[in-house]
């Protein structure tokens, strides 16, 4: 498979959608995938046209984690490889000046269910799951879950569902903060695809910055979190987004944010 064939790219309305395509795996990653998926977040942050990216799975699932495959014989220490291919992945996530949905669309395990969590947006169908498995094969948590899911589950929750690598439904998933819609499974991605348009219709500057400072304040004091805001609202303020949005009220109109200027 090619790069092209691992994560699908498709682009509408301003929606990037990145679909991990290994179907027969459930989405499995391997490192063509993982850098794949990099590469494309890449292209999409840097793309004028794409306001929002979205990603998802191909098939029934979303994605099941580290591809057990391919493990064996591999010629990369564990700490190599995470920092070779999955933490590279989340931090451009999370440093990607666009907002990232993640779809989830089926199960996410492992590594999965961190890229599940890692979005800055997370929809899930109603047969989604997320399984913190990697206790099962004696791994520990990586690719961001132990700083993601005590933070929205609180630890207790968090060690148990690492500890016992029981699935979260997406009744649970949305009342504990793990997503923030559950769509049903027939229209799911027309669903997250009017998510995404309604998201790519705000101000683009205003939410790469606002991105930025909950960021940032998310491991800052509040003092520094003050002295940020005071600072990225300067940027905000100074761009023409900002005007549009006061003429738009004065004009007793809709804002259009994605006018050229
Ligand atoms: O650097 C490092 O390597 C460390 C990083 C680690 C990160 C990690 O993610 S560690 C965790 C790795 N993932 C797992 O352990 C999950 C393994 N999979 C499962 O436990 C189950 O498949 C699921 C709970 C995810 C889903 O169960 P179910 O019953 O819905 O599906 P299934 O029948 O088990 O899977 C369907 C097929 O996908 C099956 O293939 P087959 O039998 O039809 O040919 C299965 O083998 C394959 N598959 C599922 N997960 C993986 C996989 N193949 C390779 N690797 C997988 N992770």
């Amino acid at each position: 498979m090619t790069h092209a064939d691992v994560v699908l790219v498709e682009t509408a309305s301003g929606v990037r959608t990145l679909t991990l395509n290994r179907p027969d795996r459930l989405n499995a990653a391997n490192d063509e995938l993982l850098y794949a998926l990099t590469d494309a977040l890449e292209a999409a942050g840097a793309d004028t046209d794409v306001r929002v990216v979205v990603i998802t799975g191909a098939g029934r699932g979303f994605c099941a984690g580290q591809d057990l495959g391919g493990v064996s014989g591999r010629n990369m220490s564990f700490t190599e490889h995470l920092n070779a291919t999955y933490n590279p992945l989340i931090r451009t996530i999370r440093m990607l000046d666009k907002p990232v949905i993640t779809a989830v669309n089926g199960v996410a395990a492992g590594a999965g269910a961190s890229l599940a969590l890692a979005g800055d947006i997370r929809l899930w169908a109603q047969s989604a799951r997320l399984i913190e498995v990697f206790s099962t094969i004696a791994l520990i948590p990586d690719s961001g879950s132990t700083w993601f899911l005590p933070r929205l589950v609180g630890y207790h929750r968090a060690f148990e569902l690492m500890a016992l690598a029981e699935p979260v439904l997406a009744e649970e998933g949305l009342r504990a903060g793990l997503c923030e819609r559950v769509y049903p499974d027939e229209t799911f991605l027309a669903d997250v695809q009017a998510y995404a348009e309604r998201l790519a219709a705000r101000p683009a500057n205003a939410l790469a910055l606002t991105k930025r400072a909950l960021n940032f304040a998310l491991t800052s004091t509040l003092d520094a979190a003050l002295d940020q805001e005071a600072a990225l609202q300067q940027l905000a303020g100074d761009h023409p987004e900002h005007a549009e949005g006061v003429a738009a009220f004065k004009e007793k109109r809709a804002p259009d944010f994605r006018r050229p200027r």
